[in-house]
């Protein structure tokens, strides 16, 4: 064999060899915990973590774990690498708690500003249930804070290990909870790895069960319980995947395979300095008459601005998991579960004339969109 054939034959062999990451940037097991304070990274990136407070505990999800009781600073940090910035991504561990309910307590985040928010995170939210959020930013530089609905506290910490989740692919954002993606919200962007809310300059390091930033108090943003096996995917995770990795009758840490070539995007790894790419390409819903989407006012008259009720149709029928609604092209509505069945009022629409449109995505990820024109019984000041 002459050297060339060799070396196209290594490059191919090297191609095909079975690799488990699947796209995994770091993977903490926490089955030990030396009296450094260090946490080890298994994922083979050697982004272990640091500064650890916290007890360790043998009756993990998978061997040992680490038992967070709410002292200040309890928890580990990781220090920021450009693999800890990817464009989309899948956090993921196990967590065992009970009451009290504590809200905005961070499971897992990464950097934060002031007391502000990270750049996304498992957290408890306002209700002390669970959210996973990103702070995005879409190609034309506009950035929203992409949140799932939080889930209520007595649906997730009832003193049980459970896997939870949170991904995003770019345009959604997911939470999981073993196995089963239970919230989700929308936005096409990337995430905002340079915080700039233009007060304090943004950490960038990844906390795991703590939000310790400059100027805001630590103490109210530790996480209160047991966390095992955190994991960070360069990559969303598909449905078959998160239902692998979370599987509630694992009884070894789930290895997910490298996907087969073409089944799944996959991650891109940001660097610091790179230039805001383009938002990814999302394949645009088919076009079809409202009417067949929702019932809603009739266009001809005026429409008011106080009541402005829509249904959508055929909700079961056609297996409908979201609908969007959008006013003018700025999404108002993002609809998912028992909601979807509900009544729904537009309240303060705009003066004039506006558009509604609104789009479903039902259980095949099939995405219809109707439009419609109307205008208000108020004429827009001129
Ligand atoms: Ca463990």
């Amino acid at each position: 064999m002459n050297r060339g054939l060799a070396a196209v034959v290594a490059l191919v062999v090297l191609a095909l060899a079975p690799d488990a990451s699947a796209g995994l940037v770091a993977r903490y097991d926490i089955d030990s915990l030396p009296a450094d304070g260090s946490v080890a990274d298994s994922s083979g990136n050697s982004l272990n973590g640091g500064a650890r407070l916290g007890d360790a505990i043998a009756d993990g999800r998978f061997g040992g774990a680490i038992r967070l009781a709410g002292g200040v600073g309890t928890g580990f940090n990781v220090t920021n690498s450009p693999l800890l910035e990817p464009r989309r991504l899948t956090v993921a561990t196990w967590a065992r708690k009970g009451g009290p309910f504590n809200v905005f307590r961070t499971v897992v985040g990464k950097g934060g500003v002031g007391c502000s928010s990270s750049t996304w995170a498992l957290y408890t939210a306002a209700n002390g249930g669970l959210s996973f959020y990103v702070n995005t930013r879409d190609a034309n530089g506009q950035q929203a804070p992409l949140q799932t609905p939080p889930i209520p506290p007595e649906q997730i910490w009832n003193n049980q290990w459970r896997a939870i989740a949170g991904t995003f692919d770019g345009t959604e954002v997911a939470l999981w909870v073993d196995g089963v993606k239970v919230a989700s919200a929308e936005y096409p962007g990337r995430p905002v790895y340079e915080l700039d809310y233009a007060r304090q300059v943004s950490e960038k390091r990844l906390q795991i069960g703590r939000y310790d930033e400059a100027g805001c108090s630590a103490a109210g943003f530790q996480f209160f319980g047991d966390l095992d096996e955190v994991r960070l995917y360069d990559r969303a995770l598909s449905n078959t995947e998160l239902a692998t990795l979370q599987n509630p009758a694992a009884t070894e840490p789930p290895v997910i395979p490298d996907p087969l070539p073409g089944t799944t995007p996959p991650g891109t790894t940001l660097p610091p300095s790179a230039a805001p790419p383009a938002a990814p390409p999302i394949a645009a819903p088919a076009a079809v008459a409202i009417t067949q989407i929702a019932s809603l006012p009739p266009a001809k008259a005026c429409a008011s601005r106080r009541k402005f009720p829509i249904r959508l149709r055929g909700v079961k029928a056609n297996k409908i998991v979201r609908a969007q609604i959008k006013l003018n092209g700025k999404q108002v509505r993002n609809i998912t579960g028992r909601a979807l069945g509900l009544p729904i009022d537009l309240r303060g629409l705009p003066k004039g004339k506006f558009n509604v449109e609104i789009i479903t995505t039902d259980s095949a990820g099939k995405r219809l969109i109707g439009k419609r024109a109307y205008r208000t019984c108020v004429a827009k000041r001129r």
